[in-house]
């Protein structure tokens, strides 16, 4: 059982057969949170393929353990061992997702399938992803996560520079020691810009007197500032600071949202669907969360063209009412394995991609060099 409206979407007809690829496809400029640097995306796809129609999915996990438990190997290993089996024996999404139950964790591994899954599924029925799952579209709001810097010059420089392409909202790392300071020159320049931060973990509950130090800048809200698994202390905090706390890292499922929402742990909710084990999850959420009148928005990871496709037809679902991290393709890459870059247009909103399913048509030459290895594995 999904979303009632979910369960009885049928799976793609007729799977010819599965790849999985894996590729690294280099950043810009590296990526730090209070945690680790990653200098590229490597990323496990999923693609299936049906007769002249294929269907991509884009794993979530990196190569190593520092945002998350799930590594590309696991992913992969779980993907090949248990997920691609069963599927002969499956019929609808919610039989998937009954089957998704019994495979324990390993969410990213079961969005990249589900993914790929939902992608060739709504192409064969000649819809766009988000029309097929029952939503209307809509412009989508953008918004940038900007990374630990060695200094806080070049953090305000990609502020600004997110203040002139009209960003919605400007949400910045924060680690030990490199977080007053870079708040407090962001807000001498910028006095009523939306602004969030994420600390991925860095603090223990017993420094809640230094986090209730950032209660003075007006911020939108803190994500994830305690432990990775941790959604008890989240509650004890949010009784001693004013600022909304978000949790991104410790909710996995609609379960963990509710005993979030239960204990009043976070009053924002970000949801990745390549986290909580995918489209279907992440909707069920957040839809769970509107009803709780829980503000949601959608995370990201960094993701190739194919990941943040689903992040964009995801923001459909009425419940996201705030900006999220979907930034241009710009911001990250200088060259995607995509054909169809997300840009943002005067007001700072993104469109949904055009065409049927997640709407993305794959860049064989930049594909090909980003390739690292590739596996027929169905
Ligand atoms: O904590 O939200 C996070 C990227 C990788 C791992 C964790 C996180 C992030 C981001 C960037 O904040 C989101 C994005 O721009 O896609
Ligand atoms: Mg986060």
């Amino acid at each position: 059982m999904i979303l009632n409206q979910h369960d009885n979407l049928a799976l793609p007809e007729s799977i010819d057969a599965v790849e999985l690829i894996l590729v690294n496809v280099p950043f810009k400029k590296p990526f730090s949170t209070s945690n680790y640097t990653w200098t590229g995306k490597e990323a496990l796809l999923v693609k299936i393929t049906s007769g002249e129609l294929t269907g991509w999915g884009e794993c979530v996990a990196d190569p190593d353990p520092f945002y998350s438990p799930e590594t590309v190997t696991s992913s992969r290993f779980i993907i090949k061992e248990f997920i691609l089996p069963e599927l002969k024996n499956i019929k609808t999404f919610g039989q998937l997702y009954d089957y998704f139950g019994k495979v324990r964790g390993n969410r990213m591994a079961k969005a990249a399938v589900e993914n790929a899954l939902l992608d060739l599924a709504a192409k064969q029925k000649g819809l766009p992803l988000y029309t097929y799952l029952g939503y209307k579209p809509v412009k989508i709001k953008s918004g940038i996560s900007i990374g630990i810097k060695e200094k806080t010059y070049d953090v305000l420089y990609e502020v600004d520079e997110a203040v002139e392409k009209n960003y919605h909202r400007v949400k910045v790392k924060i680690t030990k020691g490199k977080d007053l300071s870079v708040i407090r020159d962001i807000r001498k320049h910028y006095l009523i810009l939306p602004l969030m931060a994420d600390a991925n973990g860095a603090y223990l509950q017993s420094e809640w007197e230094h986090l209730q130090k950032l209660d003075r800048f007006n911020l939108m809200m803190i994500e994830q500032p305690l432990g990775y698994d941790d959604i008890y202390e989240h509650s004890i905090l949010q009784t001693r600071i004013t600022t909304d706390l978000c949790l991104d890292e410790s909710i996995h499922s609609i379960a963990d949202a509710r005993t979030a929402i239960a204990l009043n742990a976070c009053r924002v909710i970000n949801i990745k669907q390549g986290r909580v084990g995918g489209m279907l999850e992440a909707l069920a959420i957040a839809e769970y969360a509107q009803h709780h009148r829980v503000p949601v928005w959608s995370g990201g990871m960094d993701e190739t063209g194919i990941g943040r496709a689903f992040n964009l037809h995801l923001q459909t679902h009425p419940g996201f009412t705030l900006p999220g991290d979907t930034s241009e393709t710009s911001r990250y890459f200088n060259e995607d394995i995509i054909n169809e870059p997300v840009v943002l247009d005067a007001e700072g909103y993104i469109s949904l991609p055009d065409g049927n399913g997640a709407g993305v048509s794959i860049n064989n030459d930049s594909m090909g060099k980003f390739t690292v290895a590739k596996e027929l594995v169905y």
